[in-house]
């Protein structure tokens, strides 16, 4: 049985990117290993965020887990800020990470635009805070979307930094789990650009609580180009907006991009929206509606995530305070 942990920032609503490239795999890989699902306030934070949107996201996000097939009995599910074993680590992993690793970081880079000396300090260490949620927990299973492979990459280089610098076989090795197929879902407005809850147009993304309206509106106007689909993978290439699309379809409908284009081969972006659109609401009506049912009980949602709390600090207060013995802290 692996010990699994995941998470997901509350900065907006999750959408389908986050599912088929997470959550989804989250919820099966509740089965026979110990999954542990966090809302990574912290790591929201690091950008400006609203407190009463993050409390309210924070929620409506712990709601869609559960939605989804996170089951808070089976797993445990909580919010960092809640279990202070992260921040506490996260500071030791600051002075063991260096400035140059984290410099390389294409996600900094992205985010912080060609303002870098305006953005948090926060959005730099980042990583580290990712590093520190995962091993104050001695995870070794990770699974996350193709965005996030660079940040494991340098969890495991602060691991086994500490490992070197002290002596010790402390943390482990994580291994990052990540669904290829879906790994990396794009834009509806730019296939170029990572579909994301941060992207300033709400039409660039399709939330998990659309409805199903307005997954048809955004479906219909999503960026295509005027070419019929093709039969084969080949004739996707230099067509970015065209694989996305086609791509969603596939995570959809559990079927690889070949045969989803041996069906559609030769069909116009109309009809293929068409299908695509009755997919997508077919996924996600069960789970918006699921949201709204739980979110009508705000505090069943605090008792969920207190408990999920309380038995996620009873596995991390343990080894932080170890890794704290090991970096010399005196504890009186
Ligand atoms: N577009 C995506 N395709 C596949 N997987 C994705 N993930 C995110 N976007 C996609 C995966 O979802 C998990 C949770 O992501 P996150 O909330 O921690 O942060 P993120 O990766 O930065 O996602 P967003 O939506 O882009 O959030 P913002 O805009 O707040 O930064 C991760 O496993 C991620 O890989």
């Amino acid at each position: 049985m692996a010990r699994i942990f995941s998470g997901i920032q509350p900065t907006g609503i999750a959408h389908l990117g986050n599912y088929l490239g997470a959550i989804r795999n989250w919820v099966a890989l509740q089965n026979g290993n110990e999954g542990i699902y966090c809302l990574v306030d912290l790591h929201a934070l690091t950008v400006w965020v609203d407190p009463e949107a993050l409390r309210a996201q924070t929620r409506t996000n712990a709601a869609l887990l559960i939605a989804c097939g996170i089951d808070p009995a089976r797993s445990i599910l909580f919010n960092q800020s809640a279990v202070h074993a992260h921040a506490r680590l996260a500071w030791i992993f600051n002075c063991v990470a260096r400035f140059g690793w984290l410099n390389r970081m294409t996600q900094f880079k992205d985010k912080a635009g060609k303002d870098r000396e305006a953005v948090s300090t926060g959005l730099f260490v980042y990583p580290n805070l990712m590093a520190a949620d995962i091993l104050a927990y001695h995870a070794t299973e990770v699974p996350v979307g193709d965005d996030q492979s660079q940040h494991l990459e340098l969890a495991n280089d602060i691991a086994q930094k500490f490992n070197h610098d002290y002596g010790v076989e402390f943390f482990p090795t994580i291994t990052p789990r990540i669904m290829k197929a879906s790994a990396r879902i794009m834009s509806l407005r730019d296939g170029q650009k990572k579909m994301s809850k941060s992207d300033p147009s709400d039409q660039s993304r399709i939330n998990l609580t659309d409805s199903a309206d307005v997954i048809a509106q955004k479906i219909r106007r999503a960026k295509t180009d005027p070419e019929p689909l093709p039969g084969s993978e080949e004739g996707l290439a230099q067509r970015p907006e065209a694989q996305n699309l086609v791509g969603i379809y596939a995570a959809l409908a559990d079927q690889t991009v070949a045969e989803v284009l041996r069906r559609h081969e030769g069909k116009g972006f109309g009809p293929f929206k068409e299908s695509l659109t009755e997919l997508v609401e077919s996924v996600i009506r069960p789970i918006a509606e699921a949201t709204q049912r739980i979110e009508q009980d705000a505090g069943e949602i605090d008792r969920i995530l207190r408990n999920g709390a309380d038995r996620a600090a009873a596995i991390a207060d343990p080894i932080v305070t170890e890794a704290e013995k090991i970096v010399g802290f005196l504890q009186p």
